[in-house]
């Protein structure tokens, strides 16, 4: 191992172990080594890493450099245009919010478009799922309902929606959602997004050779696209999502890659937009597909999901995960699967040469993402079944060339997926008079503690799923309610923490006994990362309710992405940040390299907007540091009396017992 690694390898996870999953563990000790190099393998190559790179003081903006600069040595303090470390480091930052927020956002374009052609009548296989949901976003959007047929209802929201991309001028609609205290920071400093593609070009306009220098102006920037990110592209992609598929409700399913069935055509969707995941669904599960299913002999066919576009048909069909983002190449390695269709994000070029050592069809399908290697068939809204269904087929044919080696893991775990905001309101406060009333109540009471967003990817350089568990399980044990998405949510689903039952085993007895009444697991699963979002309405509805301040940063609450590597991860911890959350990041943070960048994330954004960044290698200090946090707003409230009470009533019961 190189010394890099092993200097770090505690913050990383149990040095002997690539991950805490048995399933991967097994399939990675059973793999074909025809010749590749697995995941963890090139990554343990790539050490040692460049020192530059990680601390962000590497410009390649123009072709003057590449400058590596090192502020303390004196001539190689700055680049050849004289940039200093605060300006490159800055700049770095943004682009990585600006790729981030392109991705979120480019997802809720291609979700406007495909609504668009539903309420035009042009896509004929997909519908107008919940009409409920239609009629919300549309009194939100300040679209006229009255008895106007639902299709034209539509009709207004997906093409409001959509110019929300290209608006010039003016405020992102979605912006209007957040508190109004948060509203007027965000107008003081000039950081409301104007259009949600404007601000994206901007910073590449910014960082452009020779443009913006200021770090603290270059990082307002990054907030404005992020907001347009979080406020904007994020939330259209899954307020239309809604509409179009359905507001997702709990619903029981099984993950890992034990959901893998060697007698049947195993399928797996991977990426992120659920357009052509909810087809492949429905293909997958038609007649006539089964039947040709039937006729290379066999017993049926099996759908299942990795990453974002699992958590999607998670969300609303129940189909289970085969796994997160490091699973990928996993999956394929077990040799039972027959096609893994991708679409775009997070999906690693591999696939494809790891395909090959065991009969995989890997397919494209997006018009902006092919593979070398993969074949690809292109999806197309407007004929989005029967394209699903060639793309079904593909897998049925190839169910008869599996590998001699076939090897699934039997780990599969239950858990409880399909959290939106709106079911959340309905546990909570019953169908009649939805509310996060007793939600509120629970944590001025001090049983709740206070409430933690953690997301994000896997990395690694982390021992798999580590970092997401042994974070949660200190929140958990503290009273903090965690939600999820993402990736996260899927390694903690396999650990077992979303299921009712973690709440008597790993949470303090405050969120337990919540948990217990409501009948809710302690870490509820609220879907994709677009779903981040939902994270944002959810905490907004906390401050509506009443009593936990007036604007989200007085929130008893935090949000983390303890084993991050996307560059979305960046502009959703930003648009956490800029909406007053206080963000943890772990794993690595390539902005170390200023330390005037460092404490504008930090010191200078709380006092911007109540928010700040903050990055600590050890998952479990992390967490600490969030319940800190957590005490400090609990105590601004002037509730953390109530919390010191309700724990002497519970050493007062111990006693007596
Ligand atoms: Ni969009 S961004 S690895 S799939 S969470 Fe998973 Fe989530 Fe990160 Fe990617
Ligand atoms: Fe170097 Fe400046 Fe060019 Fe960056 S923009 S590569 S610091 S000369």
């Amino acid at each position: 191992m190189a010394e890099e690694k092993k200097a770090k390898q505690k913050y990383y996870g149990p040095a002997d172990k690539r991950t805490i999953d048995p399933a991967s563990e097994a399939v990675i000790a059973n793999r074909c080594d025809d010749g590749f190099i697995d995941l963890f393998a090139r990554s343990d190559a790539m050490y040692p890493r460049c020192k530059f790179g990680s601390e962000g003081v590497c410009c390649r903006v123009c072709a003057m450099g590449p400058c590596r600069v090192q502020p303390d040595k004196p001539g190689k303090d700055r680049g050849v245009c004289g940039a200093n470390v605060d300006t490159i480091v800055a700049r770095n930052f943004i682009r990585m919010v600006a790729a981030g927020a392109a991705a979120h956002s480019d997802h809720g374009r291609a979700v406007c478009e495909t609504l668009l052609a539903v309420a035009k009548g042009h896509s004929k296989d997909y519908e107008i799922k919940d009409e409920q949901k239609a009629i919300k976003v549309a009194l939100d959007m300040g679209i006229e309902v009255g008895d106007r047929p639902i299709v034209d209802i539509v009709k207004d929201i997906a093409e409001l929606a959509l110019a929300q991309y290209g608006q010039q001028q003016g405020e992102v609609l979605y912006t209007k959602k957040a508190p109004l205290k948060l509203q007027e920071k965000w107008r003081e400093l000039g950081v409301i997004p104007r259009g949600i593609d404007r601000e994206i070009v901007e910073i590449l306009h910014r960082t452009h050779m020779g443009v913006d220098h200021d770090y603290e102006h270059l990082l307002l920037q990054g907030a404005r696209a992020a907001l347009g990110d979080g406020w904007g592209g994020s939330m259209i992609a899954t307020e239309l999502q809604d509409i179009l598929f359905g507001t997702p409700e709990p619903i029981t399913c099984d993950c890992n890659l034990g959901v893998l069935e060697e007698d049947k055509v195993n399928i797996i969707v991977h990426g992120h937009e659920p357009l052509l995941s909810e087809m492949i669904v429905a293909a997958a599960s038609s007649e006539d597909m089964l039947k040709e299913a039937e006729k290379v002999g066999a017993k049926g066919i099996s759908l299942s999901g990795i990453c974002c576009t699992a958590n999607e048909i998670l969300m609303r069909h129940g189909v289970p995960p085969a796994g997160n983002f490091l699973q990928q190449e996993h999956a394929i390695m077990t040799g039972a699967v027959d096609a893994m269709i991708v679409d775009v994000q997070c999906i690693m070029p591999s696939l494809p040469e790891v395909a090959r050592c065991y009969n995989t069809k890997v397919i494209s399908t997006s018009p902006l993402a092919k593979f070398p290697g993969a074949e690809h068939i292109q999806f197309d809204e407007d004929d989005a079944l029967n394209i699903a269904k060639k793309i079904v087929k593909k897998a049925i044919e190839n169910f008869p060339n599996r590998p001699d080696k076939v090897f699934i893991p039997d780990e599969k775990e239950q858990f409880i997926g399909g959290f939106s905001h709106e079911t959340i309101n309905y546990l909570l406060g019953g169908t009649f008079r939805a509310s996060y009333r007793p939600l509120n109540d629970n944590i001025i009471n001090g049983k709740i503690r206070g409430v933690a967003g953690v997301v994000g990817c896997n990395n690694p350089k982390d021992t798999h799923d580590w970092g997401h568990t042994e974070m949660i399980k200190e929140l958990l044990k503290n009273d903090v309610l965690v939600l999820v998405t993402g990736c996260t949510a899927i390694a903690v689903a396999k650990q077992g923490l979303c299921r009712p039952e973690a709440a008597a085993k790993y949470c303090g007895p405050g969120l337990a006994e919540v948990c217990e009444t409501v009948g809710i697991p302690p870490v509820l699963h609220m879907g994709s990362c677009v779903d981040n979002s939902r994270i944002l309405i959810a905490a907004t509805a906390m401050v509506k309710e009443g009593g936990l301040g007036d604007d989200i940063c007085d929130l008893p609450a935090a949000g983390a992405a303890p084993e991050w590597m996307s560059e979305k991860a960046i502009s959703i911890g930003q648009y956490f940040v800029s909406s007053g959350v206080y963000t943890m990041f772990c794993t690595t943070f390539p902005f170390t390299g200023s330390k005037n960048v460092m404490e504008e994330l930090t010191v200078g954004m709380e006092k911007k907007y109540g928010g700040m960044w903050d990055f600590e290698m050890d998952p479990v200090i992390a967490a600490q540091k969030m319940i800190q946090h957590i005490d400090k707003k609990r105590k601004a409230l002037g509730i953390d009396k109530a919390r010191e009470r309700v724990l002497f009533d519970m050493e007062k019961r111990r006693e007596m017992a």
